[in-house]
């Protein structure tokens, strides 16, 4: 009896804490400038961008490390990614979205589902130990159609 409630209490304060986080990592759409804030925080790295089938998704990497510790929280980074129709230049807000990682250790995480965020998809993620990750991502995005995008990067 006593166990279950604190484990309530535990996720409750998960659940509270998901916002601060998301604040902290950056600001989501309250601005036309939503990605300067997030510049603001840490080091943000580009990874590109591939075209599938008329879309354009563009892949960032936002070092988020020094604030989530300060919140006791163990993601190391923000990854988000950004849809463009080629044909008509207009964002994808819509949709689903979700990412694997290969990590150096080469074992491919779960399915994480990306949360659709003011004109893009994004996550809070743990990248652990230094070497190659690779990103796959798997949309059904405005057409209903599935995609799917793969980027990499190298954690020095
Ligand atoms: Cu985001």
């Amino acid at each position: 009896m006593k166990t279950n409630y604190l484990l309530l209490l535990a996720l409750l304060s998960l659940a509270l804490m998901t916002p601060a986080s998301m604040a902290a990592t950056h600001e989501h759409g309250a601005t036309p400038g939503g990605h300067e804030m997030a510049m603001e925080q840490g080091q943000m790295i580009m990874l590109g961008d591939q075209v599938v089938d008329g879309v354009k998704a563009e892949a960032q990497l936002n070092d988020v490390k020094t604030a989530m510790a300060r919140m006791g929280m163990q993601e190391t980074h923000h990854l988000m990614f950004q849809f463009q129709e080629t044909g008509t230049g207009k964002t994808v807000e819509k949709g689903t979205a979700a990412l694997k990682i290969k990590g150096p250790d080469n074992v491919e995480s779960a399915p994480i589902s990306l949360m659709g965020m003011g004109g893009h998809f994004g996550a809070d993620i743990v990248l652990g130990a230094v070497g190659l990750y690779k990103f796959t991502i798997g949309t059904r995005l405005m057409d209903g159609k599935t995609r799917q995008f793969e980027f990499s990067y190298e954690l020095k």
